[in-house]
């Protein structure tokens, strides 16, 4: 990699060096221990992508489309911490807006960089394409202010500053930025620090931070039945480490939310279990919410961690942010997660009489028996087959649907789960295992997605394959969209999809394939599936009953559709929505 260009000068008095405004964005991303970047190329951003290979600074991800760009980047971000995208001016952009929108609602720090109208042409009023040709350019840029964390057009001379702010906005906030490249400034000189871009949490403020410890250490020491309750900032924020220790120390028992699935490893002797309101196990249930010291971490309430609403929370909960914590009625600022976690575990006596119950995986609908062999495939034993096949170190990317049961598996440690379970855009997985795979590729990679979800983003599995991946694909092919058979229209056309020959796609997508496809339809079909070496991408397409849901899936669509359509919605006409068997 070379990171200074050959043109560049130093001064050593003012510590600068002189590089374009492009290869300063780009070394800024590299140093922000970013490697790659994922999208689609356009006249706007050509100059840049040039740039980029002309330095290797990044290796470029090309995409089928922005969507699926976004996508990847969101996954790669959840594994590496951070990630860039690069799309076009407008088409680019928008084809993007809706995964970067996912990642600002699921706080995954994403740097999208769009290559945009030259400068000159903005200030000669010049209609161009890629815009509405009204002699307007900022729709866009408002736009992706709605979604993002910091937005900037960069000129040659708030660039330096401007690229600085976004990233280092993007890091430290855990959410996406939105950067916009006019094309006729990226090999303009610019003159730019010539010390590497540093990301540090800001440090607390000292008094703050000693006043908000001993608080939270003080509710702690004196409580019988503290409990800690982490959501997916945690995860985010690196404090799953920190959280465990001071769980050991203070015999604290940790639960974890939905959307925080393997943040804690599940083998942790304090683990407890998955907290969803109503639908936790009830141990999980009494120990959170009639809690005496409950220390929240990040936790943001929805219908999908509070179990459609049935949960509440104690009323003296703590409540620890990414930088800020609320402990009683004071609220404290400019204190940062990883440090209060590090103080109060110091300031909190070691507990060693209080032990948290040993922490077994529910009797989840979505985990059932095997059967018989020959006997057609049912969801019970898929998840049982697929719960034996995972293993230490896994990541497991899931899509919405039925193959969100696997949020129901039990995960050995080190596993990392990754889903788009607030946002819920469908074919989010797809284009994100494009993502985890190329942050993590000495990993083993799991995709459950379904039929209906595939479809949106099926073909981002040929860059997948163009780059040598390995993942284990298992798409369920239930002839449509079941989990909304189970808000709505159990037997209705609008929830069938069209068949496909999915197992066929690799051979479409990279002719020269060595991919293993398999159709299963049967308990024996896929164990023998599973049994195949991960030594190429397999692709195992499990048919089966267009009916058949696990029981939790099909009693949140049913309260889901309940909320969705009030008192008066049709959900309550005979056999429009798929019930659970009586
Ligand atoms: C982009 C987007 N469009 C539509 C939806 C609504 N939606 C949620 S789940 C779903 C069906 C998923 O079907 P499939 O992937 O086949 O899973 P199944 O439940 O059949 O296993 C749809 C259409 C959505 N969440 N996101
Ligand atoms: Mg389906």
């Amino acid at each position: 990699m070379t990171v200074t260009a050959a043109r560049s000068t130093v001064s050593p008095a003012r510590e600068s060096v002189t590089m374009t405004v492009g290869e300063f964005l780009l070394r800024r991303i590299r140093e922000a221990g970013v490697s790659h970047a994922f999208g689609v190329p356009g006249d706007y951003n050509l100059e840049l992508l040039q740039q980029l290979e002309d330095t290797g600074m990044l290796e470029w991800i090309g995409t089928c489309n922005e969507l699926n760009a976004s996508y990847a980047a969101d996954g790669y971000a959840r594994l590496n911490g951070l990630a860039a995208l690069i799309v076009t001016n407008a088409v680019g952009a928008l084809s993007a807006i809706n995964g970067v929108a996912g990642s600002y609602a699921e706080h995954v720090p994403v740097i999208c960089i769009c290559g945009s109208i030259p400068l000159r042409s903005m200030e000669r009023g010049l209609g161009m394409h890629h815009t509405m040709s009204d002699g307007t350019w900022d729709r866009f840029l408002s736009a992706y202010a709605q979604v993002t964390a910091a937005q900037a057009r960069l000129t040659p001379y708030n660039a330096v500053t401007e690229i600085d702010r976004l990233i280092t906005t993007a890091w430290r906030e855990k959410l996406p930025v939105y950067l916009e490249l006019p094309s006729d400034i990226a090999y303009l000189d610019v003159e730019v620090p010539a010390a590497p871009l540093v990301l540090e949490e800001p440090p607390s403020d000292p008094e703050r931070l000693r006043s908000c410890t001993a608080a939270i250490a003080s509710r702690l020491s004196a409580a019988k039945s503290p409990a800690i309750l982490v959501d997916s900032d945690a995860g985010r924020f690196g404090a799953a480490g920190e959280i465990m220790r001071l769980a050991e120390k203070a015999q604290v028992p940790v639960a974890v939310v939905a959307t925080a699935m393997a943040v804690i490893d599940e083998t942790f002797p304090h683990y407890l279990g998955l907290y969803n309101g109503k639908a936790s196990q009830p141990h999980v249930r009494e120990a959170i919410e009639t809690s005496d010291c409950l220390l929240s971490i990040g936790y943001r309430p929805n219908d999908l961690t509070t179990g459609d609403f049935t949960g509440s929370l104690p009323a003296d909960t703590i409540r620890a942010r990414g930088h800020s914590v609320d402990v009683g009625a004071d609220n404290y600022q400019a204190v940062t997660l990883t440090e209060v976690l590090r103080g109060v575990t110091e300031a909190v006596p070691q507990v060693t009489n209080r032990s948290t119950p040993r922490f077994a995986p529910p009797p989840a609908a979505a985990v059932g028996a095997r059967g018989d062999g020959s006997a057609k495939l049912t969801q019970a034993a898929y998840w049982q087959a697929i719960q034996d096949y995972i293993r230490v170190g896994d990541v497991l990317v899931a899509d919405g649907g039925t193959s969100y049961a696997s949020a129901g598996l039990h995960l050995p440690p080190d596993c990392t789960f990754v889903s788009q379970l607030i946002w819920g855009s469908i074919g989010y997985s797809v284009g994100s295992l494009l993502g985890t795979l190329t942050a993590a590729p000495d990993r083993r990679h799991l995709l459950f997605v379904g039929d209906g979800s595939f479809q949106l983003t099926a073909q981002e599995v040929s860059t997948i394959l163009r780059h040598d991946y390995k993942p284990v694909i298992f798409l369920i092919n239930n002839g449509g969209y079941l989990i909304e058979r189970c808000y709505l229209g159990k037997t209705s056309r609008f929830n069938d999809v069209a068949n496909w020959a999915y197992a066929d796609l690799p051979k479409v997508f990279r002719p020269d394939t060595t991919a293993r496809s398999f159709v299963v339809k049967t308990v024996a079909d896929l164990e023998k599936a599973l049994r195949a070496p991960n030594d190429t991408l397999i692709f195992i397409e499990s048919i089966m009953d267009p009916f058949d849901a696990p029981t939790a899936v099909i009693e949140s669509g049913n309260n889901g559709a309940d909320i969705d359509y009030g008192p008066r919605g049709p959900q309550h006409r005979d056999n429009l929505l798929l019930r659970p068997a009586t």
